[in-house]
């Protein structure tokens, strides 16, 4: 399989933002945490792995342009590197070893190559558009389940301000609990979405989330052979509400949480 330098790029990017990741958890108590706002935390951490990954990029390629958790946007081009240094910092926070370093490039509006990073497991999640989508070089796909009945369905729970969709979203997640095998909340919307494209679950879906959250973990599931959509199963333009599984388990979760998806839901 030939690389594509660009990916080859980000995967350097991500392993080395895990390395950093990974050597601080033995100081979890010691961190620096600030709060973005309620229920929002934000350690030295998330903010070093962003430095090191814009660091190693912008070595290679100056000119390009970034839009991070922890900067914003950064510079204007028609390639753009979609990062976020780690994905599910409650988890890390508290030790739950669940949590991803995501890194996409954009160019001219359309994902090109994506990267999730699990540090702890070591365990690359890569694709290149029209090149398929891999796991430490092995090709992956999305799972072959055919029926929302025996599928393994992830998601994420609301919070912050999301909260005032709670009652919509229990709505959905009662349809769901009493329609499948079982429900995951592993906390790392990034990883959930490399999982979608590695069969691991059959889909996922949550509300309010942003385009660094789910980039690179589109790509993947697209070069997995899955779907991305917006709740109503509309094209998804990244961030906000998301459905995502294989093609037959995503086309069943759209029909399924239809009936509990409000007007302002509706909407990507
Ligand atoms: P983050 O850690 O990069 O912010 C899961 O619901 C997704 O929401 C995760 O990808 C996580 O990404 C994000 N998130 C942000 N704040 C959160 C919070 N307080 N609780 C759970 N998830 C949060
Ligand atoms: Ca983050």
């Amino acid at each position: 399989m030939a690389v594509h330098a660009l990916l080859n790029i980000a995967v350097r990017a991500a392993r080395n933002a895990g390395e950093i990741i990974v050597r601080s958890m033995n100081r979890l108590e010691s961190l620096q945490i600030t709060s973005k706002g309620r229920n929002d935390f934000v350690t030295e951490i998330d903010q070093a792995a962003e430095r090191e990954i814009i660091g190693h990029i912008r070595k290679h390629y100056p000119n390009h342009a970034f839009l991070a958790e922890e900067s914003g946007q950064i510079g204007e081009s028609e390639t753009v590197w979609i990062i976020d240094p780690l994905d599910g910092t409650t988890n890390f926070l508290h030790g739950f070893p669940q949590f991803a370093v995501s890194i996409a490039c954009r160019h001219r509006g359309q994902l090109e190559h994506a990267v999730v990073y699990d540090p702890l497991r070591q365990e690359i999640f890569t694709a290149s558009r029209g090149a398929g989508a891999h796991l430490d070089n092995h090709r992956i796909r999305v799972s072959k389940q055919r029926a929302l009945e025996g599928a393994l369905i992830a998601t994420g729970f609301p919070y912050r301000s999301n909260l005032r969709y709670l009652d919509a979203y229990l709505a959905m997640l009662r349809t769901v609990m009493e329609h499948t095998a079982g429900v995951r909340r592993p906390g790392s919307a990034a990883l959930d979405l490399a999982y979608v494209a590695a069969g691991r679950v059959d889909a996922f879906w949550e509300i309010g989330l942003k385009p660094w959250d789910t980039a690179a973990g589109t790509l993947l599931i697209q070069e997995a052979g899955g779907h991305v959509g917006t709740l109503t199963g509309a094209p998804y333009a990244q961030g906000g509400n998301i459905i995502a599984g294989s093609p037959k388990i995503y086309a069943a979760l759209v029909e399924a949480l239809a009936p509990h998806v409000p007007e302002s839901l509706r909407e990507g």
